[in-house]
């Protein structure tokens, strides 16, 4: 464990709000430390129970006990002043609050209906349609042999069987999905250029999206049909059912593909991971939450205190931010083991943050995690090797962490 460096000084002075905390003046969110996150976070956790982002103002945490404790107590860190480090209760929101931004008893009615929606049930019929998405995708990449895992595969796969699945149109899927993920995601990060850069490549998807949230532009028997269903019965309003079905489309698709990637580039880069795989196909679910702590698609989120709070013996005035790094705390020794920074299938990796933990954990990742199970079952079954063809480039994102391309050749069985 290495000794945090000259940049931490001892103690934040308590002022412009912030604990008495060590201050890191290391920026979180720039090109290098998006590239890899990791020896920052180890420097932010082993500083002290939480740290002073002197250049945010903010107090971030990134122990593993004290992130989730945070996100355990929802009714002391609240979402509805926002999930990101702007408090909406004195800032305008970038666009009005749905399920991810809202406290009960808002947030209750909401998770309700999402829930009974995503319910084990109706997920476990989705696996008849993406395995046929699957097969014939893994036919087409075995075929061209030489691929990219991201753009030929992690991006096509959700953009295809979870289209299908909440019931939107083909046409214009492509050109909307992502770039609408990776601006809404941009919401929860600080407003700098690389925010800027991603709400302006995704303002143009506003009116495609919105426009697919309503009822008569959803397939019969879809995701967002059934959420309108949820209307119909008068569990929630209309404006509500838009809003979930906005959100299906802004949190499900890239997420799914920033896990897919970076699975990929696992196992590409662990060849005998890929083999234990291969030896024994159950343990592609373990190969998905290993995935999800080793890189978690969602890095970091936000809360504020909705009354004075402790944590960790870091005391927080009432209606402050709190940065919360899952993406640190998914590799944290301390629940982890010395070995936190390895990638092994065979780890029991359940219980990490990247899905949250509480009233808000994700809702869809009954959906998300069967998206993986049968690509990369399929994978695993038909393809002997994943060899890297060359340097993966990473994807740079204030909250998302993934690959923007992972050249590989696969090698049929
Ligand atoms: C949204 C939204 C909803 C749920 C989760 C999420 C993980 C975003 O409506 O933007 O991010």
């Amino acid at each position: 464990m290495s000794a945090p460096d000259s940049s931490q000084a001892a103690t934040s002075p308590g002022a412009g709000g912030g604990p008495e905390v060590p201050v890191v003046t290391d920026d979180p969110y720039d090109d290098a430390n998006l590239t890899d996150p990791y020896p920052l976070f180890e420097r932010m956790r082993e500083a002290g129970p939480a740290v002073w982002l002197e250049r945010y103002g903010v107090t971030a945490f990134t122990r593993f006990d004290a992130c989730r404790s945070i996100l355990a107590d929802h009714e002391t860190f609240i979402s509805g002043a926002g999930v990101g480090p702007r408090n909406t209760r004195h800032e305008p929101s970038w666009r009005p609050p749905g399920i991810l931004d809202s406290d009960p008893p808002v947030h209750t009615g909401l998770r309700a209906a999402m829930g009974e929606v995503l319910a084990p049930r109706s997920v476990r019929a989705l696996r008849a349609g993406f395995a046929v998405v699957a097969e014939r995708l893994v036919d087409a990449v075995l075929e061209a042999g030489e691929i990219d895992a991201v753009g030929d595969l992690a991006e096509v796969f959700p953009i295809e069987a979870f289209g299908d699945a909440v019931g939107i149109p083909r046409e214009g899927r492509e050109e909307n999905l992502l770039a609408h993920g990776a601006m809404n995601f941009s919401q929860f990060g600080p407003d700098d250029a690389r925010s800027a850069h991603y709400f302006a490549a995704g303002e143009h998807t506003t009116g495609w999206v919105m426009e697919n949230c309503r009822r008569e532009n959803l397939t019969p028997g879809g995701l967002g049909a059934m959420l309108w269903e949820r209307a119909d019965a008068g569990d929630i309003t209309g404006d509500e059912a838009t809003r979930l079905v906005r959100a299906l489309l802004s949190a499900g698709v890239d997420t799914t593909v920033l896990l897919l990637g970076n699975a990929l580039r696992c196992l590409s880069a662990n060849p005998e991971q890929w083999a234990l795989l291969r030896e024994n196909p159950r343990k592609v679910k373990f190969a998905i939450d290993e995935t999800l702590r080793f890189d978690s698609p969602f890095q970091s989120f936000y809360r504020t205190t909705g009354r004075p709070a402790e944590v960790d013996g870091v005391a927080l005035d009432d209606d402050t931010k709190v940065a919360l790094f899952m993406g640190a705390a998914n590799r944290d020794p301390r629940r982890w083991g010395e070995d936190a920074g390895a990638f092994r299938v065979d780890r029991d990796a359940s219980g990490h943050l990247a899905f949250g933990i509480g009233i808000h954990q994700c809702v869809g990742q009954p959906v998300s995690r069967l998206e993986a199970d049968v690509l990369l079952g399929e994978l695993a079954r038909r393809v002997a090797r994943v060899e890297p063809t060359g340097e993966p480039q990473p994807y740079l994102h204030n909250t998302l962490r993934g690959w923007a391309s992972v050249p590989v050749r696969l090698h049929p069985a």
